[in-house]
């Protein structure tokens, strides 16, 4: 854990702070709404429930809905240097941002991740792969985030050359030429690690990070700053939220198993 630790704040640096926690769906909201219809009790009660805690929570720039247009508004992309990207959006205006919120200042793109609490045990990485595209001249998703040993599809769905150039600091990095429409690419990373840089030198705006953990209890927030990490063991964790332009920011979270804890958190510009 204390590479992780080491490495997730680095880049940026800046720590935000957490506002609220509210453990919400306790065991006897469960157990009321079981009696209503539970007749043959014990053992259907057990069999109904999977014994794990879930936390949901929100990112926010500034507290979210308290939000009043921090964030740097987003500019178009000028793909001129390249035809091919120039007509895959052609009469649209591709915007983009470093930091991009919804109306309401919440944030995407934000890796939500436990980083103290979970219990020493081996988490062997999925058969599921992953990828990282390249469409209409950008990344696929901007922020990815992949187990250790995990297979990383990368595939150029352009008809134009990409490169994919992979800086990592805990992991080996390597640089190769896409120049193909449907090429594809696979490659793992071994070590945990927090925001690998992933640049396109054809196309300077094309920037995605990749974060690998050793455990499953991750996600990226969606659109709507939302994030959902499931499965986890009654206890006690810190959550680190990770931006690459506003570095970390953690919260406490107490999880009951079969129980549902919330959590905001927020960065502060
Ligand atoms: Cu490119």
């Amino acid at each position: 854990m204390s590479r992780m630790q080491a490495s997730s704040g680095a880049p940026g640096g800046r720590a935000g702070r957490w506002i609220s926690q509210a453990v919400l769906a306790s065991m006897a909201v469960a157990l009321a709404a079981y009696s209503t219809f539970t007749i043959s009790g014990a053992v259907l009660l057990a069999g109904a429930h999977d014994e794990s805690g879930t936390i949901r929570g929100r990112v926010s720039l500034s507290g979210g809905v308290r939000f009043a247009g921090e964030a740097p508004a987003p500019q178009p992309i000028d793909m001129a240097a390249d035809d091919y990207c120039l007509s895959a959006h052609e009469g649209e205006a591709v915007l983009d941002s470093p930091v991009l919120t919804d109306e309401n200042g919440f944030l995407r793109d934000v890796v939500v991740y436990v980083k103290e609490g979970l219990a020493d045990g081996e988490h062997p990485a999925p058969e599921a792969t992953e990828l990282l595209d390249q469409e209409g001249c950008l990344y696929a998703p901007k922020a990815l985030a992949v187990r250790a040993g995990q297979t990383l599809v990368i595939r150029n769905n352009d008809a134009t050359l990409h490169n994919v150039n992979v800086t990592a600091r805990e992991n080996r990095g390597f640089n190769i030429g896409q120049p193909i429409k449907g090429i594809e690419a696979k490659r793992s990373f071994d070590a945990p690690e927090i925001g690998i840089e992933v640049a396109c030198d054809i196309h300077g705006w094309m920037h995605a990070t990749i974060s690998v953990f050793d455990h499953p209890f991750f996600d990226v927030t969606r659109p709507d700053g939302g994030f959902t990490i499931e499965g986890l063991p009654a206890g006690d964790y810190v959550i680190e939220a990770w931006h690459p332009a506003l570095g970390a920011a953690e919260a406490p979270v107490t999880v009951s198993a079969t129980g549902s804890a919330e959590v905001e958190l927020v960065f502060e510009p």
